[in-house]
């Protein structure tokens, strides 16, 4: 990686260079492989910014507001396995701070540097705009420490080690950082370390290793129905292609949770489906559940990942995490899971007295398209998108009926991008900006409602002013249909302004030469797919409020007796989104 930030003045005997506090920091954060930075300015680091423009170390990728940037920089660091913020303090920090609490929840790498008030202003009590003006200066570090793996202000003299105790916590343990940046110190000398970071790994303790991938690899020896779930962690360690190969030697079933969808390649010979607990398709179900070993990577059981409580992993289960392995009574620490994963597939013999998997089901064909002009419906709709996926997409579900994506099958190389555990409504629309950053090469579909929508729609310009191709799928149904399962199935509050959205590209950005759709038959929206994907793709299509895909009603009917328990409003008449009968 080419660094461009820093002066020369090495001195090799002490192998340090010296370079300023902001440079440094760039450095780092490009050796960490970053190549952009998504923010907003403010005075506090605009210095910094400044020295992102004169060195180039970092691309800018300014956004319409903190939030949306926080939401990028997840979604970029998805893509890209890390990711940089730049925010102003108090006001851009508390903006960026739900995005960042996602990304710790989803376990996301990113850096957020804050742009914080001067040294001097602290030192003599200067009271300073952006804070509570009375002379408290620590509530935003405090309130980062709630979110963030580790944080630091920076100093002159802790700079050259906090910054990279911080990024290589990001990048260890794939939990977002804090560091705050006064800015009156972004311009001065400080001896810093003249070779590049390492990102790697700490080696594994070596008799922990040989230990642990002894004992995994005797009882998956010995095992009649081996069997492997995984969870986020799969991806975010790297551990895919491992455990693929592991399933193939073995010739054992891999399962996935939801906030894993796709992470192994859903046409994967051995990959089966989605576990859900008692919601699992029965086959998928019997191989988790009837495993007489079980390993499961990462799994983080949450309503979503867990049938709504009902899941039932064997009692054996070995449950593998990024950096420790609980096996029994057994706890193994100081080992990695790419390590652990190596070593087990190297000491297990190749499987042979079990047959070869089938694969997962084909996508269903669009099949019989039915009367063109019929009003759309969701299954329509989904159906059709199920046609329009191609290898190597990358697919964003937002919250709500959208997520009726995580029924599509995928084929190769797909990359699926949800936030379903924070759940933060038009995470989307921001991650986008980000997966597109991160894969400019790639086509992009997001899904999203219009009540999702709403929450973030300005960050369409961003995409516009970038010349982005993503292909936008936008539910228009007046309101929060998803939660109209949960409650209120007419009530007001479920209901949002009608917005013309498929006007938004030319608002967004004058004279774009985006493909807007509003689509209300399965006509309108086969016309819409047959639109090449040389430019922007808006499609607004019209469903019913009251239609939401089957999963998503039993989802939040149950939800709603979790939720209110049994004197809640949800036993009163007609109060929510039923299934038709
Ligand atoms: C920041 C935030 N606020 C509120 C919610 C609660 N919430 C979850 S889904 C949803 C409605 C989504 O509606 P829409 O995007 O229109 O999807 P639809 O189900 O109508 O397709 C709301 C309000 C949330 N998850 N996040
Ligand atoms: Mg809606």
């Amino acid at each position: 990686m080419t660094v461009t930030a820093g002066r020369p003045a090495v001195s090799p005997a002490r192998e340090s260079v010296t370079m300023t506090v902001g440079e440094f920091l760039l450095r780092r954060i490009r050796e960490a492989g970053a190549g952009h930075a998504f923010g907003v300015p403010g005075d506090f680091n605009l210095e910094l910014l400044q020295q992102l423009e004169d060195t180039g170390a970092l691309e800018w990728i300014g956004t319409c507001n903190e939030l949306n940037a926080s939401y990028a920089a997840d979604g970029y660091a998805r893509l890209n396995g890390l990711a940089a913020l730049i925010v102003t303090h108090g006001v851009g920090a508390l903006s960026a701070i739900n995005g960042v609490a996602g990304s710790y929840s989803e376990h996301v790498p990113v850096i957020c540097v804050c742009g914080s008030i001067p040294v001097r202003s602290k030192e003599r009590d200067l009271g300073m705009h952006h804070t509570m003006a009375d002379g408290s200066g620590d509530r935003f570090l405090r309130a980062y420490a709630q979110v963030t793996a580790a944080q630091a202000r920076l100093t002159p003299h802790n700079a050259a080690t906090e910054i990279d105790r911080l990024i290589l916590t990001a990048w260890r343990d794939k939990l977002p950082v804090y560091m705050e940046l006064p800015s009156d110190i972004a311009y001065l000398d400080i001896e810093v370390p003249s070779a590049p970071l390492m990102l790697a790994e700490p080696p594994s303790d070596p008799e922990r290793l040989r230990s642990c991938t002894a004992a995994i690899a005797g009882r998956m020896s010995d095992a009649k129905a081996p069997a492997i779930l995984v969870d986020l962690d799969a991806d975010r360690f790297g551990a895919a292609g491992d455990l693929m190969e592991l399933a193939e030697k073995l010739r054992l079933p891999v399962a996935v949770v939801a906030t894993a969808k796709a992470v192994i390649d859903e046409t994967f010979p051995y990959y089966v489906g989605i576990y859900n607990g008692k919601a699992s398709p029965p086959h998928v179900r019997e191989a988790i559940e009837t495993s007489d070993c079980l390993l499961s990577i990462g799994y983080r059981p949450i309503d979503l990942t867990s049938g709504d409580f009902t899941s039932a992993l064997p009692a054996g289960t070995i449950y593998a995490r990024g950096h420790s392995v609980d096996i029994g009574h057994d706890n193994y620490q100081a080992v990695t899971l790419k390590e652990v994963l190596r070593g087990v597939t190297d000491a297990v013999q190749q499987g042979t007295n079990r047959p070869a998997r089938r694969s997962a089901p084909p996508p269903t064909a669009i099949g019989d398209r039915g009367d063109g002009s019929a009003m759309l419906t969701q299954a329509a709709y989904w159906r059709a998108i199920q046609g329009y996926i191609r290898p190597g997409d990358v697919l964003i579900a937002e919250d709500g009926t959208s997520y009726a994506a995580f029924g599509l099958h995928l084929p190769r190389n797909c990359t699926f991008v949800s936030q379903a555990i924070w759940g933060s409504i038009g995470y989307t629309v921001g991650s986008l900006l980000g997966t597109l950053t991160a894969a400019p090469a790639r086509r992009h579909l997001l899904f999203v409602g219009d009540g999702s929508f709403q929450l973030t729609a300005q960050e369409l310009s961003t995409m516009l002013r970038h010349d982005y191709k993503p292909v936008i799928f936008l539910i228009n149904n007046g309101g929060y249909t998803i939660e109209r399962c949960w409650l209120g199935k007419t009530a007001r509050y479920n209901d949002v302004a009608t917005w013309a959205y498929a006007d938004l590209p030319r608002v967004f950005r004058p004279g774009t030469t985006a493909r807007s759709f509003v689509v209300k038959t399965v006509a309108d929206l086969q016309n819409a797919l047959s639109a090449p994907n040389d430019n922007l793709i808006f499609i607004e299509s019209i469903m019913d409020p009251n239609d939401a895909p089957a999963g998503v009603i039993s989802g939040g009917n149950s939800g709603a007796d979790l939720d209110y328990g049994p004197r809640g409003p949800q036993h009163r008449d007609n109060m929510l989104l039923r299934p038709s009968p």
